[in-house]
């Protein structure tokens, strides 16, 4: 169970890591745009390993709480060292269940706590990586002990375990695994699309408009369907505005790229519009510019979001018009959108107004 939590945990902790850079890139790193599909499959494999955790994580706490209640070893070293190991189990029990529980709310958008779910997410991610450590240096000499002693699920004869109680062990192990698999199963499949039918606890595999989930709505946006839109280019003193009308008379290009939530959930969808960078060359600016997105969004967060040079560049970043073949959902962001290949979900703006080149 520790093995196969530890590994889960690990994988977590690195597809989180990922995630925390794209949102928040630190000066020092460029993002790459390739592959497309990228944060898809961090971000979809760092929900799923934290999903097939929380089985885990319950038949690893009920095994082994008896031991909570083992009397504390005699000499002032021994018992130096208990304490230690019994201060990082605390420090990782409640990282642990802190970072599956709110992971656990975040997919279901659910956020009953005043905190910032991202900023305390990640830092807890620490305290729970770092406990980890902690405890497998302690544990160390028991975990070497116990993998020589298997070498494998069976237990050489002559062993304290009984054969009763390596049944008893061994069906717990099955559950612990069933029981994780069934979480993936039923949960995966919003975002791996051939689980998608099986997923009946996916919370966003269900379709929205034009065959996309929406995340948040014009309405929870504070977005009111526009009149008179008009979408701004700036270009330190070139600034130039676009109708809708002159928007879908320049050049078309039609991708497909998907939106990757944040939140777990992600889909493939094919998009038509107006390349960025057409835009950018209209008011002078060169293709490899930063852009500062803004949107009509009065209410609540990622009403903007920074393009960096190499995705304003890319002939895939496109504000797009379209969606599945019809224009835009005002949900989706009407009337135009931003999408970019390999970006998670929170930076591909809905209803955008402007477009800045940071100079
Ligand atoms: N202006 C604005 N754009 C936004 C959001 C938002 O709240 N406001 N949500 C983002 C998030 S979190 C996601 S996952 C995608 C989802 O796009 P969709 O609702 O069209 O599927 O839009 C992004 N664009
Ligand atoms: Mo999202």
């Amino acid at each position: 169970m520790g093995t196969w939590l530890g590994i889960a945990f690990t994988i977590c902790f690195l597809t989180g890591l990922w995630s925390h850079l794209q949102q928040t890139t630190p000066g020092w790193l460029t993002l790459p745009v390739d592959p497309a599909w990228l944060y898809r499959v961090t971000q979809g494999v760092h929900v799923i390993a934290g999903t097939a955790a929380v089985p885990l994580l319950l038949v690893k706490l009920w095994s082994v709480y008896p031991r909570l209640f083992l009397r504390p070893p005699r000499g002032t070293g021994a018992l130096a060292l208990h304490a230690l190991e019994r201060l990082s189990i605390l420090a990782l029990v409640a990282a642990a269940i802190f970072q599956l529980a709110s992971g656990l709310t975040n997919i279901v958008q659910w956020y009953p706590w005043a905190f910032s779910f991202r900023a305390t997410h990640y830092a807890v991610a620490w305290i729970a990586i770092g406990a980890l450590l902690l405890h497998l240096a302690v544990k160390w000499p028991a975990i070497r002990a116990a993998y020589a002693r298997e070498g494998g699920t069976t237990v050489p004869l002559g062993s304290s375990e009984s054969a009763e109680d390596a049944r008893t062990r061994r069906s717990v192990l099955v559950a612990a695994g069933v029981a994780a698999g069934l979480a993936v199963v039923l949960t995966a499949g919003q975002t791996v699309p051939w689980l998608r039918r099986v997923s009946v606890l996916a919370v966003r595999s269900g379709d929205g408009p034009q065959g996309l989930p929406v995340n948040r709505t014009a309405a929870q946006a504070g977005v009111a369907r526009p009149t008179g839109w008009q979408l701004e280019v700036v270009h330190g003193d070139t600034r130039r505005t676009f109708t809708l009308d002159d928007l879908t008379a320049l050049p078309q290009t039609t991708r497909v790229l998907p939106i990757a939530c944040v939140e777990g959930w992600s889909r493939s969808a094919e998009w038509t519009g107006v390349p960025v960078r057409t835009l950018l060359a209209m008011v002078g600016a060169p293709a490899s510019s930063e852009v500062h997105v803004s949107s009509l969004q009065t209410r609540r967060a990622f009403g903007t979001s920074d393009l960096p040079p190499a995705f304003a560049a890319d002939p895939r970043t496109l504000l797009a018009l379209r969606l599945n073949g019809e224009e835009l959902d005002l949900d989706h962001g009407w009337p135009c959108r931003l999408i970019a290949p390999n970006r998670p979900g929170v930076r591909q703006t809905k209803w955008v107004t402007r477009l800045e080149v940071r100079t």
